[in-house]
């Protein structure tokens, strides 16, 4: 017999309580290691309501799939609170990222053609190539400049620059510069914008905003200021186009950018695309720089891999006589790579969704309207669904293993990751680049570990060493 809700294991009769606890355990920062202690405790499933945030968390690739299954025409996934208030007190629009029902689903089906469709990767590689060349030539001039034919640093802000240089050129189909030897300060400040937005939202996932907008506190305030500075420097960089598109009337010839492209469809309200273009923007810098920077790490841990992956884009390059979406077709174990990073490393710690009908998981009724979640974190670090999780394995990808709902870093359905294609074409490129260049190599034994900041971030600086190779 299915039981009921209320028999779902765990700790989600007294919020208040629980945030109490949560805070001792300085779970704003430690939320996938708790994450991973619940199921230890609980089981593969449990309920659990911190402060006012109230959700049931499942771990199984075979749950995912019930869940994703029940997620509705119009999926919607938990409220950023501190994020919609931030709109609601400035008076701007909602982008993709916040909308929900028709109006979201209007919006991200044209939002699709021009940013996740296979087609416009044609458009994108070029752009992403040209980026990863320029990060290469840079590290190349850093390492003369070393005179010690190597050069040792914490690459995390090279990597937040290449990011922004990645999206902004697929977005505004033009260069920032970021790969120069001067950095624009207004550049400089949107990156440390985007970490201090992320850096004060976990605070106040647990506590209504309006709460803590009443009291003045520090985090609101902080959170308030980093926004300005995100919209600040995205309405600059998207008033720039389009004067520019207005300026010079005629059809281009060559690719002019999603913003451009969105702007001459006519589909869109201006204030629709810049609201979603911002937060495209936005999106595109942390996430795309913290896997990659994980990426190397896992690399410089596994020198043969290394190795392994060198070969493998010597003979794609060869093979694909200089075109580069062939050329991408022919590197599964890079590929493969980067899935191994998002499972051990996963930007987001889990998935969720309001269920839009009755489920059943694990025997257990589920409601309609819960918010369920999918424990990402920690089901990358499952023994029962990845064999000897703890191993940096980017073959298991190729081999026989089964995937079914086990790559999930980019989301899942029609609301998965909009920036999937781009995040993804960008990375490939970032690796056959530096294998083609550098060797990676780490210093002294240091164990890195995660920290959530809203995404999951190194709790210490990552140092590497790169040489010629
Ligand atoms: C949503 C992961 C890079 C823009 C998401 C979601 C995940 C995710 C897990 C939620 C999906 C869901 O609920 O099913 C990642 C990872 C990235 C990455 C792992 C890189 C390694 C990017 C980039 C951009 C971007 C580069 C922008 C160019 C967005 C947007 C959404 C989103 C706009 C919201 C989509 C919607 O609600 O319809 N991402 N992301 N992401 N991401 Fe990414
Ligand atoms: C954080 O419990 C943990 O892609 C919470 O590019 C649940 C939650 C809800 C929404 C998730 C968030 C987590 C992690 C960061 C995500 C976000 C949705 C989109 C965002 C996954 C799992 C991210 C990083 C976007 C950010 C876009 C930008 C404009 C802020």
């Amino acid at each position: 017999v299915v039981r009921p809700f209320n028999e779902v294991p765990g700790l989600w009769k007294n919020g208040w309580a629980n945030l109490y606890n949560f805070w001792k355990l300085d779970g704003f920062r430690n939320l996938h290691r708790l994450t991973l202690q619940n199921f230890n405790t609980f089981g593969p499933i449990y309920r659990e309501k911190i402060g006012s945030y109230e959700s049931v968390n499942i771990i199984h690739p075979e749950d995912a799939a019930i869940l994703f299954k029940a997620e509705g025409h119009y999926p919607k996934r938990l409220k950023v609170e501190p994020w919609t208030s931030y709109r609601d007190y400035r008076n701007r629009k909602y982008g993709v990222l916040l909308k929900n029902g028709e109006d979201w689903r209007s919006n991200r089906v044209i939002l699709n053609k021009e940013v996740i469709s296979l087609k416009m990767l044609e458009n994108f590689v070029p752009l992403l190539d040209e980026v990863g060349q320029d990060f290469v030539a840079r590290v190349h001039k850093k390492i003369k400049r070393t005179g010690q034919n190597k050069w040792t640093t914490d690459l995390s802000q090279e990597l937040f620059k290449y990011a922004l240089e990645s999206v902004s050129s697929v977005l505004y189909g033009e260069r920032l510069g970021l790969m120069l030897d001067y950095i624009d300060p207004e550049a400089q400040h949107f990156i440390d914008c985007i970490t201090l937005m992320f850096k004060t939202t976990s605070p106040m996932l647990y506590i209504p905003p309006a709460l803590l907008k009443q009291t003045g506190s520090k985090v609101w305030r902080d959170h308030v200021e980093a926004w300005d500075g995100i919209f600040n420097h995205a309405d600059r960089c998207i008033q720039n186009i389009y004067k520019k598109l207005h300026q010079d009337a005629g059809t281009p010839k060559k690719y002019p950018g999603v913003l451009a492209s969105l702007l001459m469809l006519d589909k869109l309200s201006i204030e629709d695309i810049k609201a979603s273009v911002t937060e495209l923007m936005a999106g595109g810098v942390d996430t795309t720089s913290i896997t990659l920077l994980w990426t190397l790490y896992e690399l410089a841990r596994h020198p043969n891999l290394q190795e392994e992956l060198r070969a493998e884009v010597a003979a794609a390059r060869a093979e694909s006589q200089g075109d580069l979406l062939e050329m991408l077709k022919r590197i599964p174990l890079v590929k493969g790579a980067l899935k191994e990073t998002l499972r051990l490393h996963p930007v987001a710690v889990n998935l969720q969704r309001y269920i839009a009908e009755d489920i059943i998981i694990q025997n257990y009724h589920i409601p309609a309207g819960t918010l369920v979640q999918l424990g990402l974190y920690a089901m990358g670090r499952h023994p029962k669904v990845f064999f000897r999780p703890e191993q940096y394995q980017p073959s298991r990808w190729l081999r026989t293993e089964t995937h079914y709902f086990r790559s999930l870093g980019f989301g899942f359905g029609p609301r998965q990751c909009l920036g999937r294609r781009i995040a993804e074409a960008e990375m490939q490129l970032f690796l056959i680049h530096i294998l083609e260049n550098f060797r990676v190599e780490k210093q002294q034994h240091v164990e890195v570990e995660s920290t959530f900041e809203l995404i999951l971030v190194p709790d210490k600086p990552i140092i590497l060493t790169l040489k010629p190779v």
